[in-house]
């Protein structure tokens, strides 16, 4: 008998009522948005739109659609005091609720008009007692209670942490939410890195070292051939990772320091459900869970998979 997320849900008694409502709510959203998705060509809601979000980046109009769809204070049902998303500047408050949401609505959203996988990264942390401010968002990731994403591409699967491993849950011919994954584990070990090697002449040296002697491979000072994969979706290649393992890079580099993903609503999230699966997660020589955040968007460098490499990658930008 296949066990439904609403299932899964009720057998952990030990979890806050409202934080599985939370999860339910969001599951439940994440399947409107993978529709709206999987539909968007047939309703020419595909392409750019003539404005950037506060990132700077220009705004295809599934971004703001899914933001849209998850500003819907409705679904939230007095769970969330509080929510950012990557599509605004500020942070949008409720009147009541546990926790306060973070989210990316759709994490790389370019792929949509090329058919490439994307998906739906999100965040809990818990909501102070009485006034909210600024500060009850900037939180290290290591406070967060759960994270996830949905992933929308041949399947639609939501992946989960509620800091006890991480499952995955993937909806039946009537949209139920049926568990697929029981323990998803990443291997301390892999011989699969996923980078934009375009970046190669902007990479600090540690990075190029690491990435050269993978190239090299088994005549090389690793004594192995390597794979690369590059989806341009970090939801799509951390999901390669969590099934099979890996090592997903986006440093800082010369032109960025800073790096080019955002701390709050994706290296956090995902960096929580890495080291659940038993990977390691770092902004190249931190852990990115231990990061004093300062904005609600400010970006960081990330390195994360397979612990060993991961490892060996700090190894490298210390020297
Ligand atoms: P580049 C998508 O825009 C994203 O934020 C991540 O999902 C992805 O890993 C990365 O940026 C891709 O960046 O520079 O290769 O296009």
């Amino acid at each position: 008998m296949p066990v439904t997320l609403t299932a899964f849900l009720e057998g952990h008694s030990d979890l806050p009522q409202s934080l599985k409502t939370l999860i339910a709510a969001m599951a439940e959203t994440c399947a409107v948005i993978g529709r709206t998705v999987n539909l968007s060509a047939v309703n020419d809601l595909q392409g750019a739109l003539e404005q950037e979000n506060v990132q700077g980046e220009v705004q295809k109009q599934l971004d703001v659609i899914a933001n849209d769809i998850m500003l819907e204070e409705a679904r939230w049902k007095g769970m969330v005091r509080g929510l950012a998303s990557e599509e605004m500047d500020d942070y949008v408050a409720f009147d009541k609720g546990d926790y306060l949401l973070f989210f990316d609505p759709i994490d790389g959203s370019s792929n949509v008009d090329v058919n490439g996988v994307v998906g739906t990264i999100f965040s809990v942390l818990p909501a102070p007692q009485g006034d909210l401010s600024l500060s009850d968002f900037l939180r290290p990731g290591r406070e967060q209670v759960a994270a996830g994403y949905a992933a929308y591409g041949p399947q639609t699967i939501l992946v989960l942490t509620v800091g006890k491993g991480v499952v995955a849950f993937t909806p039946d011919a009537d949209g139920v939410w049926i568990q697929t994954k029981t323990a998803m584990t990443v291997p301390s070990t892999t011989r699969e890195f996923a980078i934009n090697m375009s970046n190669h002449r902007h990479w600090f040296p540690g990075i190029q070292r690491y990435i050269d002697e993978c190239v090299a491979g088994k005549d090389g000072p690793r004594g192995a051939d390597f794979n690369m994969r590059w989806l341009a979706s970090m939801v799509g290649d951390v999901h390669r990772i969590l099934t099979r393992g890996g090592i997903f890079m986006y440093p800082g580099d010369t032109k960025r320091a800073e790096g080019k993903l955002r701390l709050m609503y994706e290296a956090n999230p995902i960096g929580f459900l890495i080291e659940q699966a038993g990977g390691k997660a770092t902004n190249g020589t931190t852990r990115i869970l231990d990061l004093q955040p300062t904005g609600l968007h400010q970006r960081t460098g990330v390195v994360l998979g397979s612990a060993e490499e991961v490892a060996r990658v700090a190894e490298y930008l210390s020297a």
